[in-house]
């Protein structure tokens, strides 16, 4: 498949990448952008849709199509032809200004007028269910067939709960999924029923155990975190919001087994959001927020199982200083906790390290690493935070260690792809073999994954991209790494739906960085957990919408027969039949050193090891009319033969077996 001569793709005409606040948690890095339709190579009838992400009800006229006289305008949406180009009229303050992002989306237009004009914005339909299963099917179905083969898994739903009304008889939007010991899960989101924060239980296998809620005192919830205590209850927070949209106090609540109310607690502050909660083996929950003092400060609080504060902190970096909080880690034995936050419209990094039990501060370090400090892991002798690091003008994904017991820094790795302009680190996790495995944002025109595993040195030990083909920004949500080393990330990415609808990705990467299988959701996802039955349950979108996926395969790679080619040379009164075969592993490289044995048609078996170009052939003299050749087995030191994944691009054989006839 030649891409080059047939991808005229203007990504980005111009670009610019800042760092716009806190406001928005989920989407630190905002951008404007002009943007061409993409023209792929099987993409005859590609459309666009423009939309303004923060005012979908944009009059259309604000948006302009060169050479666009096809092009329609729809609530705020634009629709265009291939190579037209959709510009964002930079004397659009009212876009602009509302931090706009222009989205992109593509989408056949025999989709779009079989799914009848699905075009509207998912906020703006009332859509079920049902309604997104037909359109993710249709992109599912389109997706696969346009897969190579030898490419990563998809593994299906295997149950999925929620979902089910975007209006106000919802339960708002998700936030955060947690699994209890037992592998009972419990979604966090609001507003429910248009104002109350819900926590919404299911089984390990999707039976709907409870709904809980509570209203606030004034305003509308927006749920944030939930975790497990030791007993199966759960413990969330979210935060009210006044009719601006502003933050208005924080709820930390605790639901029993059966989903009651064990015991609220309304935290004052002013302009509060919140950044983490994390419950110990205890039962015992700390809670990092930050609220107006000095500028923001950041606070970080300690709860007994019943509901009491047991301690209080506050880091105020300087006078006026908007201190934010971010994350928080526990050590592994729970002795001490380790905090992250930084300083919005400056750039500090924050990184603290308490006594769990007194909550006494052992040490803090505020060093100027770059603009954003995301996320939090410790080990036994190391606390490691990603972020947004700044060399110059430049960012990237970067990863400083701290010593555990000093607070000095110990190495601090910058790392963007090699064509990327920036990169952001969002969220990182612990593997079992100790590496530490972070995820965020690349900039290649539009915003890509990028998770990048690290040695406990500071050394890279894998990195990878994921860019789904959609040309708006992808951005990875969380990550989380499985008991066998399985990375697992989460988050908006493409393909794309028809109609604009962006869908949820959820993917393993082996401990090597393979890319071993992915995960669709119909709505964006927001965080993911694992249960102990290995299962990965991903959430995001309206009505605390969820689904469960078994992640398949291990984390061993295979590999198959990707081609297989005949070739008839005539001898005289014989002549050779030669098949050569080129050998694949799932991540779709090709492999060296691999033994392929097979049989030809009259039963004399031939052998032949791929070299480096994953080629090998095999020859047989005959006098027959036709001759066949099936492949039997493959043999490698590191991979398995997949036969079922055995396929021929050019459709000359099925990737087991080819036939070639007398010259
Ligand atoms: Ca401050
Ligand atoms: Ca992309
Ligand atoms: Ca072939």
């Amino acid at each position: 498949m030649d891409q080059s001569a047939d991808t005229r793709t203007e990504r980005s005409v111009t670009s610019t990448l800042s760092v716009r606040g806190h406001a928005a948690k989920s989407q630190p890095l905002r951008s404007n952008r002009h943007s061409t339709v993409e023209r792929t190579d099987d993409a005859r009838d590609y459309s666009v849709v423009a939309t303004c992400a923060n005012s979908p009800t944009l009059p259309p006229n604000r948006w302009q199509v060169q050479r666009g006289a096809a092009a329609t305008a729809k609530d705020g949406q634009l629709f265009a032809k291939e190579g037209e180009r959709c510009v964002h009229s930079d004397q659009d303050s009212s876009c602009r200004d509302n931090n706009a992002l222009i989205k992109i989306m593509k989408a056949t237009k025999r989709l779009f007028s079989r799914l009848g004009g699905a075009s509207a914005l998912p906020r703006k339909r009332a859509a079920g269910l049902t309604k997104l299963a037909t359109l993710f099917a249709l992109t599912a179905s389109a997706l696969l067939l346009g897969r190579l083969a030898g490419a990563a898994d998809t593994v299906p739903i295997l149950w999925e709960a929620g979902g089910q009304s975007a209006g106000n008889d919802g339960a708002g939007q998700a936030a955060r999924v947690a699994a209890d010991p037992a592998g009972n899960v419990a979604v966090i989101s609001g507003p429910s029923n248009a104002i109350d924060l819900a926590v919404t239980s299911y089984t390990s296998t999707g039976v709907f155990r409870w709904q809980s809620a509570v209203s606030p005192s004034i305003g509308t919830f927006q749920g944030d975190w939930v975790a497990a205590a030791p007993n199966g209850d759960f413990v969330g927070v979210g935060h009210n919001i006044n009719s601006s949209g502003n933050p208005i106090a924080i709820t930390l609540v605790r639901f029993g087994l059966d989903g009651a109310l064990q015991w609220r607690v309304d935290v004052a502050g002013t302009l509060p959001s919140v950044g983490r909660l994390l419950v110990d083996s205890a039962g015992n929950a700390y809670l990092a927020f930050n609220s107006l003092g000095d500028g923001q400060d950041i606070q970080l609080r300690k709860y007994n199982p019943a509901g009491s504060l047991l301690w209080s902190q506050v880091i105020n970096t300087g006078f006026f200083s908007n201190n934010i909080a971010t994350s928080l880690v526990l050590s592994p034995d729970e002795t001490e906790i380790a905090l992250t936050g930084d300083t919005s419209g400056g750039v500090e990094w924050i990184t603290a390290l308490y006594n769990a039990s007194t909550g006494i501060r052992k040490w803090l370090v505020i060093a100027p690493e770059g603009t954003a400090a995301r996320d939090v892991v410790m080990d036994t002798t190391k606390v490691y935070v990603t972020g947004l690091g700044n060399v110059g003008i430049n960012s990237f994904l970067t990863v400083v260690a701290y010593d555990r017991v000093t607070g000095a820094r110990l190495w601090r790795t910058d790392k963007k792809p090699a064509d990327a302009g920036n990169a952001a680190g969002l969220r990182m996790d612990l593997a079992p073999d100790g590496s530490v495995v972070a995820t965020g944002q690349a900039l290649r025109g539009f915003l890509d994954w990028y998770t990048v595993a690290f040695e406990t040195t500071g050394s890279v030990r894998w990195e990878a991209v994921r860019d789904g083909g959609l040309n708006t920004d992808e951005i990875p949500a969380a990550v989380l790494v499985l008991p066998d080393g399985t990375s697992v990330v989460t988050g908006k990415g493409g393909p794309n739906l028809p109609g604009g609808f962006i869908p949820g990705v959820t993917v393993g990467y082996s401990p090597t960085g393979i890319l071993l299988w992915e995960a669709f959701s119909p709505l964006a996802t927001v965080w993911a957990t694992a249960l102990p039955n290995g299962d990965v349950v991903a959430t995001g979108g309206y009505d605390a919408y969820l689904a469960a996926f078994r992640p398949s395969g291990t984390a061993a790679g295979t590999m198959h027969i990707a081609d297989l080619d005949a070739f008839a040379f005539s001898m005289g009164r014989t002549w050779n039949a030669t098949v050569t075969m080129t050998a694949r592993d799932n991540a779709n490289a090709l492999v060296a050193g691999a033994t392929v044995s097979g049989i030809w048609i009259r039963g004399n078996v031939a052998m032949c090891t791929t070299d480096g170009s994953g080629t090998c052939s095999v020859v047989t003299t005959t006098k027959a009319k036709r001759e066949q050749f099936t492949v039997t087995s493959m043999t490698h030191s590191s991979l398995t033969y997949d036969p079922s994944a055995n396929a021929d691009p050019d459709g000359d054989s099925n990737g087991t077996v080819v036939r070639v006839r007398r010259p």
